[in-house]
């Protein structure tokens, strides 16, 4: 399995070196690496074995991170309402077109291949439509798909196409950012769920 020790970090010169398109159709070891990538993600967010493996919880990751200069990458996560799960496993996405609108992480970026904070706002387009292959672990399946991705997920995809173009999030970060509104998360009090269950509590 992959554990911290296995993501290269800063200062390293694969993350600074543009990936290679991976060829079609996947070889069989491209394929079990795709896997360990969402499974790497999968166990980051598992309270229990982040804690044993002292993992980074972890919403998107780059092949590249992982010492493989391939453009592939994995994400895992629910978007920024908690209402739609993304699990992509990408295989050379390209952006095709984006707003000119931008957006950015109310609290600035981090990475997993990065061990320090560093402060600032990194701009990213709102919203960025993706033609990539989709890896399906379940049915061994690679298609074509064009993805429509907005806001959280649009940033972490963003944030991990740098890594296939050899680009560190420190290297986009901006003191202040005029006219551009950040992701708004909703936190636990603005689920819907507990507003109606405070509601029935009132009346
Ligand atoms: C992350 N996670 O996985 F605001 F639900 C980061 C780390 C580096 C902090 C683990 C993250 O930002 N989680 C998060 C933040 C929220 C709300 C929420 C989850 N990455 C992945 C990475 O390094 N990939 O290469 C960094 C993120 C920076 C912006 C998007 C991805
Ligand atoms: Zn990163």
């Amino acid at each position: 399995m992959i554990t911290m020790k296995d993501i290269i970090r800063e200062g390293h010169p694969s993350l600074e070196t543009v990936a290679d398109e991976v060829t079609l159709p996947l070889e069989e070891e491209t394929k079990a690496t795709l896997k360990e990538m969402r499974q790497f993600l999968i166990n980051s967010q598992n309270e229990e074995t982040r804690e044993k493996y002292e993992l980074r919880e972890g919403v998107g990751l780059a092949a590249p991170q992982i010492n493989i200069l391939k453009r592939m990458l994995a994400i895992h996560t629910y978007d920024e309402k908690y209402e739609e799960f993304h699990d992509y496993l990408m295989v050379n996405p390209k952006i095709v077109s984006h707003s000119t609108q931008q957006t950015y992480m109310p609290g600035g970026e981090g990475c997993l291949s990065i061990d320090r904070e560093v402060e600032g706002l990194v701009p990213r387009y709102k919203k960025v439509t993706v033609k990539t292959h989709l890896y399906d672990v379940e049915t061994d399946e690679l298609k074509e798909t064009t993805l429509r991705l907005r806001n959280f997920p649009a940033i972490v995809f963003q944030h991990e196409l740098d890594h296939l173009n050899g680009i560190l999030f420190p290297s986009r970060v901006k003191e202040s950012l005029p006219n551009v509104d950040p992701i708004e998360f909703k936190t636990v009090e603005d689920n819907s769920e507990t507003q109606n269950e405070s509601r029935e509590d009132k009346t």
